[in-house]
């Protein structure tokens, strides 16, 4: 791959969509000040649902990390602080679904999120790849990232009771543990274009990544469009 290494390659090539992920209406809504509060509610219930799920699969990450990397490269200690900040979402959106008035407990997955789990729970299988399987694992942390670092840019409107929950996604740090999870995952997928290069496996690996980036892309489309009662 060219510089940048894969991931940006098929981000250039799949623009369109990697742009409707990450400058969603129900973003740029947030960030012009005009949400609607019923949506930021709606989403944020669905979001707790979510995460727990992403918790698993996170699991599952980790556990292929573990078994197929000599880890020389530590990518476990940057997935176990991955988990790390999970629990820690989990503990905040208790806290914000009761400072919202929103029952969890009360909170059932709609159509959407209930594909985007299923999706995510085919992924957790040992049968898939430590490459595959960690590219959509940068790629679902990344379209959060993305989306709300751009709330949190000069000259928005983002309402000061949502600047927390951009902080929380849009934060350097946050940026930071992205940009390693895209490290490893490109180093990943190097090693399988290598691979391919000198006749071993490798095309599988790398064709599975990229259809599975897509398709987080369009899950996450899918979910901001549910949050809106679009879809
Ligand atoms: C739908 N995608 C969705 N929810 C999240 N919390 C994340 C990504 C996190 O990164």
């Amino acid at each position: 791959a060219g510089k940048g290494g894969v991931i940006d390659t098929w981000l250039r090539k799949h623009r369109l969509i990697y742009i409707g992920a990450t400058r969603h209406p129900f973003i740029l809504a947030i960030r012009d000040g005009t949400v609607n509060y019923s949506s930021f509610k709606k989403w944020l219930g669905q979001d707790y649902i979510f995460v727990r799920e992403f918790v698993a699969f996170a699991a599952s990450v980790l556990v292929k990390a573990w078994k197929e990397s000599d880890d020389s490269k530590g990518d476990t200690e940057v997935i176990l602080g991955g988990m790390a900040g999970l629990h820690d979402e989990i503990a905040w959106f208790k806290k914000e679904a009761s400072k919202w008035g929103v029952e969890l407990s009360e909170t059932v997955p709609q159509k959407a999120n209930q594909v985007y789990c299923r999706f995510l729970e085919s992924l957790m299988s040992p049968e898939v790849d430590y490459t595959v399987a960690i590219t959509v694992f940068w790629a679902i942390e990344a379209v959060y990232q993305e989306s709300f670092a751009h709330c949190l840019e000069p000259d928005t409107n983002t309402p000061p009771e949502l600047q927390e929950v951009c902080q929380r996604w849009g934060n350097d740090g946050f940026g930071q543990y992205c940009h390693s999870l895209k490290k490893i995952a490109n180093r990943l997928l190097e090693k399988a274009s290598d691979d391919l290069i000198m006749g071993k496996a490798g095309d599988d690996v790398l064709k599975k990544a990229e259809v599975e980036l897509i398709r987080v892309l369009e899950h996450e489309v899918e979910f901001w469009n549910m949050s809106r009662g679009t879809a």
